[in-house]
């Protein structure tokens, strides 16, 4: 039987990963989680550790990186603005590619969907490649990291931040 017009949407798991190397570091992302708690159809489910890890393909301070998986009902692209409008509200800036930001969100994997547009590429193009990716999502997705991957990163510089304050 077909579903109801009215059907709720299924709740997709969503990996989204934070990373921040200007001002507060900590502060904006534990403000950065609270917006997304906040999101409509959204439910955080688990937060990662909280890491310190040196600038990729960048440059400027060291980084404060974090992964949060989320179920919703958002759609990528919806969730896609929600999470641009979130970094806007932190003071990005975006002078030229991979600057130091403020605040920084990216869809890492939605659900098991492969998505390929002008403006929305999942998985994370670039995520194989990224310990301060890696590490964090492997705490809670340890199925999607693959251990070569992280073997393969083992020579970037990446600590987990001991901080109770983390802990939500
Ligand atoms: N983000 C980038 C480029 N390089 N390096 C670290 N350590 N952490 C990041 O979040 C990061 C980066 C572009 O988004
Ligand atoms: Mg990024
Ligand atoms: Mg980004």
């Amino acid at each position: 039987m077909a579903p109801a017009a009215s059907a709720t949407p299924v709740a997709v798991s969503v990996w989204i990963g934070l990373g921040a190397n200007l001002g507060d570091r900590q502060a904006t992302l534990r403000t950065a989680l609270t917006a997304v708690a906040g999101l409509p159809g959204t439910r955080v489910q688990r937060i990662s550790s909280l890491y310190r890890s040196a600038p990729v393909d960048a440059g400027g301070p060291d980084y404060l990186n974090a992964v949060v998986q989320v179920e919703t009902t958002l759609a990528p692209h919806a969730l896609l603005v929600q999470l641009q409008a979130i970094e806007q509200a932190a003071g990005r800036e975006r002078p030229y590619r991979n600057a130091p930001r403020t605040l920084d969100l990216d869809i890492l994997l939605y659900g098991d969907q492969v998505i390929d547009t002008p403006t929305l590429t999942v998985p994370h193009p670039r995520m194989p490649e990224r310990a301060f990716v890696l590490r964090p999502l492997a705490e809670l997705a340890p199925d999607r990291v693959p251990e070569h991957l992280l073997a393969a990163v083992a020579a970037q510089r990446i600590d987990r931040v001991q901080d109770a304050g983390w802990a939500f």
